[in-house]
């Protein structure tokens, strides 16, 4: 893969770029897998920064995205809109384009966003927005204005991605069951994960995908979440390791409704930046069998991204 760059945009202080030699994984995907939690910034001096950002990072093309997708053995993607780039869905559009049919998206949208906007991102493959309630990621947005976006987008057969810290749920809550959509949640809804697995905060959100057949879950980011780190245990390839139950209580009691994705480029971690071919073998040991691997990155992306496909 090419090297980072930056586009003319100063970055944040302390910024980890990806990482530009990621191993070929042990994990063979099953053919047709779908990365279903990825990223495209910029690059800047093409699709400039939103001036709202809370932070700047280095470029994430989209031919380096395709460049990854390639080497991993991905077949499509699908790339959220990223908060640096706010409301504007350009580079996004842009890289939906060229993916032509390997591609879906995920946008964000305002109040007053019109129909033929709408249209437009529809056409480009668009078939989510994103709501993030991460408190250092984006400014407040009152939840009258989300559900009215979200009553808007549902005719078009799209869905709602929620972004938020577990110890939000409980005001969230109310919140996310009155959106009349399939709800994906990112990343576990961020569970502490030096919190046991089955203690009350992950038990909270297993409740939650229990009651509520319409949430889904993307079991992914575990860099983001671990505190062990990307350490091999007894010298085997797995990274990770204290992410593990957590995401393999989702992935087996809701083998119909969780995704994976690499996030890639991995924006504002701190500690150290993810091989990426290292995170695709982290895939086996949350979904262990075959069936499970083929649901969770062939069968559930496939219906809720490419539904005229299944
Ligand atoms: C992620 C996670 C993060 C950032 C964003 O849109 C974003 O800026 O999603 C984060 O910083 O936790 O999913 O990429």
């Amino acid at each position: 893969m090419s090297k980072p760059t930056t586009g003319g945009f100063e970055k944040t202080p302390g910024w980890l770029d990806w990482y530009d030699g990621p191993s070929k994984p042990q994990f063979v995907l099953p053919a047709g897998s779908v990365d279903a939690h990825c990223h495209v910034f910029g690059p800047g001096h093409t699709f400039g920064y939103a001036p709202e950002r809370k932070y700047t990072p280095c470029d994430a093309s989209k031919a380096q995205l395709f460049a990854l997708r390639d080497h991993l053995g991905f077949a499509r993607n699908v790339v959220v809109q990223a908060t640096c780039h706010g409301d504007n869905n350009d580079a996004l559009v842009d890289a939906l384009q060229a993916a032509r049919e390997a591609a879906r998206g995920v946008a964000t949208v305002r109040r007053g966003v019109s129909d033929a906007e709408l249209q437009r991102l529809h056409a480009a493959g668009v078939r989510g927005v994103r709501f993030n309630f991460v408190k250092r990621l984006v400014d407040f947005t009152p939840k009258d204005e989300l559900l009215e976006i979200a009553q808007r987008i549902a005719p078009l057969g799209w869905h709602v991605v929620v972004y938020f810290e577990a110890v939000d749920l409980p005001e969230l809550w109310d919140f996310f069951t009155a959106i009349p959509t399939t709800v994906v949640v990112d990343h576990m809804g961020r569970p502490d994960v030096t919190q046991p697995v089955d203690g009350p905060e992950f038990a909270r959100f297993v409740r939650f995908m229990d009651e509520h057949p319409n949430v889904w879950s993307k079991v992914t980011c575990p860099e983001r979440l671990s505190v062990a780190g990307p350490f091999a245990l007894n010298g085997q390839r797995q990274a990770y390791a204290d992410v593990v139950p957590f995401a393999r209580v989702l992935v087996e009691r809701f083998a119909d409704r969780v995704l994976w994705g690499t996030d890639w480029p991995h924006p504002n971690l701190k500690s150290h930046m993810p091989d990426d071919g290292l995170l695709v073998d982290f895939i086996p040991h949350i979904a262990p069998t075959a069936d499970l691997q083929r649901r969770l990155l062939v069968d559930n992306p496939m219906r809720l991204y490419w539904p005229e496909e299944c």
